[in-house]
């Protein structure tokens, strides 16, 4: 496979930025190897510098729900180019993708719209403690809820694709303000809440963990949070930036039928475009400046492109429901083409291959996966053209632009590498 363009670009890159790149798992240190540098998208296909071909599976590590360059998310950016890139000041667009994140949600009264996944996960929590007056916070181990100094502690992601014990940088005090439990363990809060009583303002959920690899919730564990934060007086923040408008038009918690008091979004509600939001019930969102005291702000939030992409992206979801059926069934066909000896865990469009006997319900599960053989099936499926994340601690996405042949051509790549 010719690839001196990529190569050649990261010699240049990693003169310029650290790593070579702008986000550590696209550095492929999770699979070995250099990373590919791409230059164009189309539907389910990427194409690198190199002109090589690819089915693509990260979609941008979630948002390209339609695939790459979906007509009417161009047509929709186009026509706000038109107008202007930003103005720092209210515009009817960004309501209009308000109104419309508030109609799907359903526990989302009131929404402010960020720029990333990371800001509204950090605005949700300060929000949650102001709330609550409370100071502690529960996250699961192997959830990643963006760079948030207090929840970079046992996070998954390009935190555990790197094996990193902890960050560099976070004050103690701050790691100290977060409690990390495994997931999917009703147990171990119901403790925590004991042993901290009057004191946990939050507790932040991944409702299908999608950064340790998809784990998702079992049975049980989402209506425990739920009613234990009821009961305690602590706010429910479900952590939606890979779930929301992807398992379902209204998220995990239309999917599971449970309404969490906050809930924080991201990169999906933009198309691939960069935003996030964070809303909830209106008594607590009203707590944000300047209708309350909670400071938060942003020169690009509400970004007229980013609004635009992200409205033009809800409405076309919204006008055809049967794509969450039709990507479900999808991801259902690769688990059962499997065979056993390896775990296969999906919800919806998201799913991961694990390299183990499984079954893969917690972050201590997924590590036992054998990553090096993780590796060597991503290079295999390099090979064959098919382009899945770089790293066994991340989700795998399908888009509606996937025909079955592409996902076939995965089932047969993958039951040839699990033959070889
Ligand atoms: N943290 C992102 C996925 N879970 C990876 C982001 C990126 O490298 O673009």
């Amino acid at each position: 496979m010719e690839r001196s363009r990529s190569d050649a670009l990261m010699e240049r890159a990693r003169e310029v930025i650290p790593g070579g790149v702008n986000s550590p798992v696209r550095a492929f240190k999770g699979v070995g190897g250099r990373p590919l540098f791409i230059r164009r998208g189309e539907g389910a296909r990427i194409w690198d510098e190199d002109g090589n071909e690819y089915i693509d599976f990260v979609g941008s590590w979630g948002p390209l729900l339609l695939g790459h360059r979906h007509p009417e998310i161009v047509a929709a950016v186009e026509e706000a180019l038109k107008d202007g890139t930003s103005f720092g000041a209210p515009t009817e667009r960004e309501v209009e993708l308000a109104e419309a994140i508030v109609e799907a949600v359903p526990s989302v009264e009131m929404v402010r719209l960020v720029n990333s996944g990371t800001e509204a996960t950090m605005s949700a929590l300060r929000l949650a403690r102001a709330f609550t007056g409370r100071d502690l916070t529960i996250k699961f181990e192997g959830c990643y809820h963006g760079h948030v100094d207090s929840l970079l502690v046992k996070a998954g992601s390009g935190v555990a694709t790197l094996g990193l014990p902890e960050t560099a940088g976070v004050p103690e005090s701050f790691a100290a303000t977060t409690i990390a439990l495994p997931y999917n363990c009703l147990e171990a809060v119901g403790r925590a809440f004991e042993a901290h009583r009057g004191r946990i303002a939050a507790v932040i959920v991944e409702p299908v963990a999608g950064n340790m690899g998809c784990v998702p919730p079992e049975a049980g564990f989402l209506e425990g949070l739920r009613e234990i934060t009821a009961r305690e007086g602590a706010l429910l923040i479900f952590d939606e930036v890979m779930t929301g408008f992807r398992v379902a038009y209204g998220g995990a918690q239309e999917l599971y039928g449970i309404q969490p008091d906050l809930t924080a979004m991201g990169k999906v509600i933009g198309a691939g475009l960069p935003i996030g939001a964070y809303g909830g019930r209106k008594e607590i969102m009203q707590m944000v400046a300047p209708a309350g005291p909670v400071y938060q702000a942003g020169t690009l939030s509400g970004n007229p492109l980013a609004v635009s992409a992200g409205l033009a992206m809800l409405r076309h979801l919204k006008a055809h429901p049967e794509i969450y059926g039709r990507l479900d069934r999808m991801s259902a066909r690769f688990a059962s083409a499997l065979p056993e000896g390896v775990t296969v865990n999906r919800v919806g469009s998201m799913f991961t291959l694990f390299f183990s006997e499984g079954p893969v319900k917690d972050y201590e599960a997924a590590k036992r996966s054998d990553t090096q053989r993780f590796g060597k099936y991503f290079h295999f499926l390099l090979s064959e053209g098919i382009y899945l994340p770089p790293s066994q601690f991340e989700a795998a996405f399908l888009s509606a632009a996937h025909r079955d042949e592409d996902l076939e051509r995965l089932i047969e790549a993958t039951l040839r590498f699990l033959g070889e």
